[in-house]
């Protein structure tokens, strides 16, 4: 099908996530060649006009603005993607949502519980399509992981057990806030390891397994005091540096996660494995192709953990890129929610997860905060839709 309709992007913010979107947007009409709409990069905003303008030269951004209300206000700008530090997502997304644009928003969709809610209602009464990047979701394997789940193949689940593991803070010298370190610092990022990194696995959880009614948590804070990049000062660090937490699911299985920015050698290990009475499933995104699936109904002679790489046609997403036996990458993930986005809103149904289902990985962040600080069990509030 011949692309036909435009959908002008905003892009608010150029780091790391930005050029991950941007990826997105330009990649996904090769790949996707179903799709009726067509993204165009119409402009790129940063408070760095000359950062602006290299990224925008970079990557094909057809103008650049350094304020994201001028962006809003823009005739020609159809949907605004917030890439942003998370202190800022909550005005963006609501002046955006009333000014009648799409909104998308990079993970997680602000600093806590409360700021999220008027960004939800924001958008709901807007009726905009929406949609945040929980991106792992769209790793071929963990939607292959999601449909034997949905089949009934693992029977009852009793276990689900994620890891989120980064070794990038373990330097005492590093400092904390301002430009590509404002992950370190609370008021922008609201928390640590636990909206950062655990928020992925928790949306991930949740997708696959139901949502969180209980909480309880601890959480660490390694090197107390950093000097602030925007002050030169030692400041106090109020982010967690790790956290561990279990928990129920409402549907009876238990749940264990554990992130730190600590783990001498890991990178970027999320992990995460679901044990049913039927069989089990483990996945690795330093592996992301594959998908570990042991089915106790096997053979007795030949059971055993099938190691499932996720390259044929067959495989969500994977009729799309090359033939069997040539893997995808992490960028891809994020042209699949690019690609999700654009079919959803050609068929006007919701591209998830939507803000809302974002507000309540959210609230389970919050719990477990709220756990670690008051040492007792949460209940997260959580009332998951499903998707
Ligand atoms: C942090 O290092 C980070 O970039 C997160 O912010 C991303 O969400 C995660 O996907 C990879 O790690």
């Amino acid at each position: 099908m011949a692309t036909s309709k435009e959908l002008r992007i905003g892009l608010v913010g150029y780091g790391f996530m930005g050029r991950t979107h941007s990826n997105g947007y330009k990649r996904v009409n090769d790949f996707f060649p179903d799709l009726a709409t067509r993204p165009v990069l119409k402009a790129v905003c940063g408070r760095s006009e000359d950062k602006a303008k290299e990224f925008a030269g970079q990557w094909q951004y057809e103008s650049v603005e350094t304020d994201w209300k001028a962006l809003i206000a823009r005739d020609d700008i159809d949907a605004i993607d917030i890439c942003t530090p998370n202190d800022t997502h909550a005005p963006i997304a609501i002046a955006a949502a009333e000014a009648g644009k799409m909104v998308l928003c990079e993970k997680p969709i602000a600093r806590d519980t409360e700021e999220s809610i008027p960004m939800v209602d924001a958008i709901e009464k807007a009726g905009v399509a929406n949609t945040v990047w929980y991106n792992y979701r769209r790793a071929p394997a963990v939607t292959l992981a999601k449909k034997l789940i949905d089949e009934g193949r693992l029977g009852r689940i009793f276990h689900y057990r994620a890891n989120f593991l980064q070794d990038w803070t373990i330097d005492a010298n590093l400092p904390q806030g301002g430009a590509a370190l404002w992950r370190l610092d609370a008021k922008s990022a609201g928390s640590g390891v636990t909206g950062d990194l655990l928020a992925h696995c928790i949306d991930t959880a949740m997708w696959l397994n139901g949502g969180i009614d209980e909480v309880s948590a601890m959480t660490e804070t390694f090197i107390k005091e950093r000097e602030h990049q925007l002050t030169g000062k030692k400041e106090a660090v109020t982010i967690d540096d790790a956290c561990l937490f279990h928990c129920k699911f409402g549907n009876g299985s238990l749940g264990l996660f554990e992130s730190t920015r600590y783990a001498r050698g890991h990178k970027a290990l999320y992990t995460l494995e679901v044990n049913g009475e039927k069989a089990s499933l483990k996945w690795d995104l330093h592996d992301l192709h594959r998908l570990e699936f042991f089915d106790h109904s096997d053979d007795s002679l030949i059971r055993g953990w099938h190691d499932i790489h996720c390259t044929d046609g067959d495989m969500p997403y994977m009729d799309k890129w090359w033939v069997p036996g040539l893997q995808i990458g992490y960028e891809h993930t994020f042209v699949h929610q690019v690609a999700d986005f654009l079919a959803a809103i050609e068929a006007g149904e919701p591209c998830r997860p939507t803000f809302r289902d974002a507000l309540e990985t959210t609230k389970v962040c919050d719990a477990v905060l709220k756990s670690a600080a008051e040492k007792s069990w949460q209940t997260t509030g959580v009332d998951w839709q499903g998707s």
